[in-house]
């Protein structure tokens, strides 16, 4: 028993929890099985955590660490709102790229006296992506929750990006000159990792505001590859497989999220300074508010009515009341349908849970492309908190930081009410002159407010 090899089982741990892994992102993909999912794949990481712990000298370093990542963990969930999940994500990206830049540093050392290349390219790649992953996420993160802002002319800024460029030949001239220079490594392999810490800020500093949702999917998919190549570094399968399907899933919805902006991927991380705090300062002419009672006299000779939710409605809390002014709208003969946008709220499908919380049915939420071409059928759009995505500068006009992003075309409905509380504008920062069109009508207030206003009016019938 005391030369008994753990190796098989824990392979076979390891495949087990894999499958796992695969089962749950599948069940992800719906929102009846979504929380069991979520369920399956964290008892596969909680198997493969365990079988990796096998190997640790000391068990009792190994329990206190699980246990502490795990209370962490589970109290970060419950304390987090909503509306800083996108944060949180940025944080856990970045813990991820973290990880895997200590692995491959750790390994540095080793490999120094028994020189093998492929670990040398692994341990550097790996470095490379973990840093970047770990820099860029905490600016991601920074810029998310409102700590950091840059603008274009900003020096600082600037030489992070040119620090950025040079960190993209630092891997192949860092291989070659420790290749040649093995004896005395340190003094290059240390600029290294400076260099990958500040290009990762500067990878992430010049994206604009309405672009940040492509970059914290992409730096996810960077934790996943990371994890991944630290997993052949390690040669650790069940890192190589959960790296993978991060890493893919990542780039999948990363695909994705650039689409639904209309841009392609290179041109977000490349053009840069997209601006996040730009303002149009245009007059834009007069804004007409309205109370609960005028816009329910509307609302209530409405036979067709649009919904559209944003960030707004996150904050609020605002996803039952809505749900039942859809119904009371229903009651009184309305169709309703709830216009969802890609990018609406902060996070990917942020409004589809919003609204599925509140039992409203999926049959009744469309996409942009499916209502936009029947616009000018629905009587009233009812935009709840939000603001970029249904910015009509982004398609009429060309120098709009946010020009070319598909919006739902909510200015053409016969009359739109918007409720927000004031004429701030949203998270990319720009002017929106939806609110100064002839048939566009302000209900200013917070959005549950003025959304039980309404269902309140439509009770007292
Ligand atoms: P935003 O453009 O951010 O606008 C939200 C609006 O909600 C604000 O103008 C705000 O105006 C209003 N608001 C806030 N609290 C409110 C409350 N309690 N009651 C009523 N209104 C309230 O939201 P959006 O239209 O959903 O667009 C999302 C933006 O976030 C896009 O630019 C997108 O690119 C970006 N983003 C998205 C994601 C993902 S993946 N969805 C992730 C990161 C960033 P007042 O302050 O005047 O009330």
């Amino acid at each position: 028993m005391e030369n008994f090899d753990f190796t098989n089982i824990q392979n076979i741990i390891y495949m087990l929890s894999a499958m796992l892994f695969i089962t749950g992102i599948k069940m992800l993909g719906k929102e009846s099985t979504a929380q069991k999912g979520n369920f399956i794949s964290a008892t596969g990481m909680l198997l493969a955590v365990s079988a990796t712990a096998i190997n640790i000298v000391n068990p009792l370093i190994a329990i206190v660490a699980i246990l502490l990542g795990g209370i962490i963990g589970a109290v970060i969930s419950v304390k987090v709102k909503m509306t800083s999940i996108p944060e949180m994500v940025a944080l856990f990206n970045g813990f991820g790229g973290l990880a895997t830049f200590l692995i491959a540093w750790s390994q540095m050392n080793n490999l120094v006296n028994d020189i093998a290349i492929l670990q040398f390219v692994l341990v550097v790649i790996t470095i490379y992506i973990g840093g970047v992953t770990f820099s860029g996420s905490l600016v991601a993160f920074g810029k998310l929750s409102g700590r950091i802002n840059v603008n274009k002319g900003d020096v600082l800024a600037n030489i992070f990006v040119s620090l950025f460029y040079l960190s993209l030949i630092a891997v192949p001239v860092t291989l070659i000159a420790l290749s040649i220079y093995i004896e005395t490594y340190q003094l290059i392999f240390y600029t290294f990792l400076a260099i990958v810490i500040l290009g990762g800020i500067g990878f992430v500093l010049p994206i604009g505001g309405g672009d940040m949702p492509v970059v914290i999917s992409l730096l996810n998919s960077f934790s996943g590859i990371a994890a991944a190549f630290a997993g052949l570094l390690l040669v650790n399968n069940v890192l190589i497989v959960a790296g993978s399907l991060v890493g893919a899933s990542g780039l999948i919805l990363t695909i994705i999220m650039a689409k639904a902006m209309n841009r392609t991927v290179g041109n977000i991380l490349f053009v840069g300074y997209a601006s996040s705090n730009s303002s149009s300062s245009k007059d834009e002419g007069e804004v007409k508010p309205i109370n609960a009672e005028d816009a329910y006299l509307i609302l209530e000779n409405s036979s067709s009515v649009l919904i559209v939710p944003g960030y707004g409605m996150a904050v609020a809390q605002a996803q039952h009341v809505v749900r039942e002014l859809g119904e009371l709208l229903e009651e009184n003969g309305a169709e309703v349908k709830y216009g969802i946008h890609p990018v609406a709220g902060r996070m990917p499908g942020h409004m589809n849970v919003l609204l599925a919380e509140a039992n409203v049915s999926y049959d009744l939420l469309v996409e942009p492309d499916d209502v936009n071409p029947t616009m000018e059928v629905f009587d009233v759009a009812i935009v709840i908190g939000a603001n970029d995505v249904v910015n009509p500068s982004a398609t009429e006009e060309p120098g709009s930081p946010i020009y070319g992003m598909p919006i739902i075309e909510v200015h053409k409905a016969k009359t739109v009410f918007v409720l927000k509380r004031s004429m701030s504008s949203g998270f990319a920062g720009v002017q929106n002159p939806l609110f100064f069109k002839e048939n566009t009508r302000m209900l200013f207030g917070d959005a549950k407010d003025s959304i039980s206003n309404l269902v309140s009016e439509f009770k007292e019938l």
